[in-house]
């Protein structure tokens, strides 16, 4: 038997030949030897199945040419370190991937043509089963283990780092509840919980044999080994095993494929037989089922900690499994660790994971007796650090009682590095104990807490944030101190996105265009889509690109139709913010301008505007108030104004659930304007506003984040900007700013918050949404009335831009024309050159 290559030598081979026929006998084959079905009974999910195994068997050949090769060159590794993986639906993008998204399309069409035949015979069927590529893509339950932003960013990582064929791993953890699904109850936010694992997941491969005891509880001991060395013991009061589940991670037309390895807790096997055989069978089975907690359930990344010690434990949990891998991985080569931090460059997304700090010092130092400078050397060379938010009430800190009954043996390495710190930081600022007190890696203002934050900046040798003025406030304002000691630490990493997910598995209409005009390198190399600045004189790719926009408008509607029940016009103006709901975000400044508009047309139907559509999506932290009231309040505002006659003609408000990266992958393609309207300084970036306009939607935004950098590159003239500075919110801040003296300054904004008091849009209980506006009225936090008018300026130039459509499809084109800066390929290539260090290896 001749062996497949994966240079597609031997196309027909049935488990990795690429061509339609091979493709169209492996489904079938997987069908009959792994689902137990023939084509004329299989459900639609059978064939789902059939079809990801198909592709699974081709990924696997891949993965293990790419680990071999890696082995035998002992190539330099980035392990990326994240608590949140949001890779979505599996399916398209390794299609896409592997180049074969038409082959599978025309092998399934096949299949379908092969069952209409035997439907004309009589017996058995599965009922005229509609079989095409959309319907099987819809099969898939997505990996839904992140928040939002954070998480979409470590996949888009993953996918750059294989598609420019950089040896790497990703780890996390395998949570069997992933991000709950929104529904909307009478405008209500709703969380039900995400089963994804149901029905199989046929994308990981369980690695039963990858397994590590993490310890938890207890207490420390020190003794004099036979060496005559000082050592500490750590006896915990529970073990947990950690299992990894790996996924493949293909890169885009190449064939490295790196993975994705998820830690599952189980219990661990000679914990459960010691309760047994002391006869507590039912003690072992409760031991069993508070080991396999720690990795239920994904925590919301916005919400605050109090009371969250599982969580805690997971983080732990998954960055323990996770160095003891990285240990295991590297001696299989060498024998003494000194080198460790040559072979692994180690980045923390965000502080989740940077307990890592201490516990591969634990590992160097308790486990394999190395001294604690030659230690600290090593750790401090291994780690990166990427901050994620400015918000100082977002940095994680653990209560110093807590961490001492969880990780007893951590909190006493915490202090010793310390202790070395604040030495050196006393030599630094002699006297200065304000100094010490804010670098100090313990909280020492009331309750005692340790501060994560404090200790990935000093156990990295690198710490990034995630745009231009995120970065530069970092330096000037939450990590100032540590800026001001070490500032050749610091530096900017700008975020990026897939192009592959983002534009060419979800916008085939628009991709095709731009493919026309340019071929497709640009799929690999984003800077290309400049060419198309030529393009926006040429008046018949104007009109196509008017058409792909439409088409997808056209698209989202039925959709629409279909989740909400909501009938919206595609020729109107697609405006849409889609992101978690936070009132830093400010949805609810949207929400202002809708009423604002609403209140005009009551008074004037007859005023000129282009006819929009407000679209929203998003989930609100469980436990978030205000968000679920501004999810409730946008539902409101969409019952009133969509069944007023006076508005229904030019005004329609939806908020689609279940905002997610499936559901972004339908909306991003069909958006005219992004909303990107955060109170300057918050956001930390945004990879939203890249999706959005690599898309060809216009984004109104604040100087903000990413936008910035978004204006910067799009130009002035092509981005619709209101509102504050950061600097002029933290100057109006400090002189004392009044939201009152906003309100009564300003009639139409009085209208708008005295309609929402007056119970306009909640006849049944007027006092409902008084939370939102008293907060608004008496502190503002988020100066939303300050940048209120500058807002509804702004929005009525957008509506004026949109009326003249040749300006605004100009205006879009280039929009996508200048988005190649924003690529996460550029993105993970500054990474690679300026932070890892870590070259290319090409696997053929
Ligand atoms: C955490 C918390 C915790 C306490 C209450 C308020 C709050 C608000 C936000 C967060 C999330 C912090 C981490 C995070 O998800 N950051 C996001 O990371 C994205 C990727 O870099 C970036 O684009 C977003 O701007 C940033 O919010």
């Amino acid at each position: 038997m001749t062996k497949p290559t994966i240079s597609q030598t031997n196309d027909e081979a049935v488990r990795t030949g690429l061509s339609v026929s091979a493709i169209k006998q492996a489904i079938l084959d997987n069908l009959y030897y792994l689902q137990a079905r023939f084509p004329k009974v299989a459900s639609l999910n059978d064939y789902y199945l059939a079809l990801a195994y198909t592709v699974r068997d081709r990924l696997l050949y891949r993965w293990i040419q790419t680990a071999q090769t890696y082995l035998a060159k002992g190539s330099r590794t980035v392990c990326y370190l994240s608590a949140e993986f949001l890779l979505g639906p599996q399916l398209g993008n390794n299609l896409i991937n592997m180049g074969i998204y038409d082959e599978v399309k025309m092998a399934v069409k096949e299949l379908e043509l092969d069952l209409l035949k035997q439907e004309k015979e009589p017996g058995l069927g599965n009922g005229g089963l509609k079989l095409d590529l959309d319907c099987l893509l819809e099969q898939e339950k997505k990996t839904g283990l992140g928040n939002g932003g954070l998480g979409r960013l470590a996949a888009c990582y993953m996918d750059s780092l294989s598609t420019l064929q950089v040896p790497a791993i990703g780890y996390g953890i395998r949570y069997e509840f992933g991000i709950f699904n929104q529904d909307i109850h009478s405008g209500w936010q709703m969380e039900i919980t995400d089963k994804w694992l149901r029905l199989g997941n046929p994308w990981e491969i369980p690695r039963p044999e990858i397994a590590f005891d993490v310890n938890f509880g207890g207490q420390t001991e020190r003794f004099i080994d036979s060496k005559g060395r000082y050592q500490v013991r750590w006896i915990p009061s529970h073990v947990v095993k950690g299992i990894a589940y790996d996924t493949p991670i293909l890169g885009y037309q190449v064939n490295t494929a790196n993975f994705l390895r998820l830690w599952k807790a189980e219990a661990c096997e000679s914990f459960d037989f010691q309760s047994f055989n002391v006869g507590d069978y039912y003690g072992a089975v409760d031991q069993k089922v508070v080991s396999e907690n720690i990795t239920k359930v994904l925590y919301p990344n916005d919400e605050p900690l109090t009371g969250k010690q599982l969580r805690l434990q997971q983080q732990y949990f998954f960055v323990s499994c996770s160095l003891q891998d990285m240990i295991r991985i590297y001696l299989q080569r060498e024998h003494s660790l000194a080198g460790f931090h040559q072979k692994y460059a180690v980045q923390l997304n965000d502080t989740h994971p940077s307990i890592a700090v201490a516990e591969l010092m634990r590992l160097l130092v308790d486990e394999h007796q190395m001294d604690w400078e030659q230690a600290w050397e090593i750790t401090e060379q291994t780690f990166g650090y990427t901050n994620h938010t400015l918000l100082p009430e977002a940095l994680e800190k653990w209560p110093v009682s807590l961490f001492s009954q969880i990780l007893p043996r951590h909190l006493e390495i915490i202090y010793e590095i310390n202790q070395r710190f604040l030495n050196i930081v006393r030599k630094r600022y002699p006297g200065d104990e304000n100094k010490v007190r804010s670098l100090s890696l313990i909280d020492e203002s009331g309750e005692r807490y340790v501060r994560m934050a404090n200790l990935a900046c000093v156990g990295s040798h690198v710490i990034n944030g995630v745009a231009a003025l995120h970065s530069k406030l970092l330096t000037q304002d939450l990590l100032k101190d540590f800026y001001d000691l070490w500032p050749e630490k610091f530096n900017n990493k700008t975020n990026g996105i897939t192009p592959r997910r983002f534009l060419v598995l979800s916008n085939p209409g628009l991709t095709q265009l731009i493919t026309n005009r340019i071929g497709d390198s640009w799929i690999k190399n984003l800077d290309e889509l400049r060419q198309l600045e030529e393009a926006v004189d040429d008046p018949a790719f104007c009109h196509e690109w008017r058409r792909a926009k439409y088409e997808a408008k056209v698209s989202l509607s039925a959709q629409i139709k279909a989740r909400t029940g909501i009938v919206v016009d595609p020729e109107s103006l697609f405006d849409v913010q889609a992101k978690r709901i936070h009132l830093y975000k400010r949805q609810h400044l949207n929400a202002l301008h809708i009423i604002s508009i609403y209140l005009k047309l009551k008074k004037n139907p007859q005023i000129e505007m282009a006819p929009r559509t407000f679209i929203f999506g998003g989930k609100a932290a469980p436990g978030y108030f205000m968000a679920k009231l501004i999810i409730k309040l946008i539902n409101s505002i969409a019952d009133v104004v969509n069944t007023d006659p006076a508005t229904k003609e030019k005004l329609r408000v939806v908020f689609f659930p279940n905002f997610n990266v499936k559901n972004g992958q339908r909306i991003y393609p069909s958006a005219d304007l992004s909303e990107q309207i955060s109170t300057a300084g918050k956001e930390a970036s945004g990879t939203g506003n890249m999706k959005f306009a690599l898309n060809g939607a216009l984004t109104i935004g604040t100087l903000d984040g990413a936008n910035v950098e978004i204006l910067e590159e799009v130009g002035a003239e092509n981005f619709f900007l209101f509102g504050l500075t950061a600097e002029e919110v933290s100057k109006k801040k400090q002189e004392g700013y009044s939201p009152y003296e906003q309100y009564q300054s300003n009639p139409e904004l009085r209208e708008v918050l005295d309609s929402i008091r007056s119970g306009l849009f909640s006849p049944d209980n007027p006092g409902l949404f008084n939370p939102l506006v008293d907060s608004l009225l008496s502190h503002d936090e988020y100066m939303l009335l300050a940048d209120y008018p500058s807002y509804v300026e702004c929005q009525r130039k957008v509506s004026e831009a949109y009326l003249d459509k040749e300006r605004w499809t100009r205006m879009s084109i280039l929009n996508v024309a200048r988005m190649g800066k924003f690529s996460s390929d550029r993105a993970i290539r500054e990474y690679c050159q300026e932070i890892w260090n870590v070259q290319p290896v090409v696997i053929d």
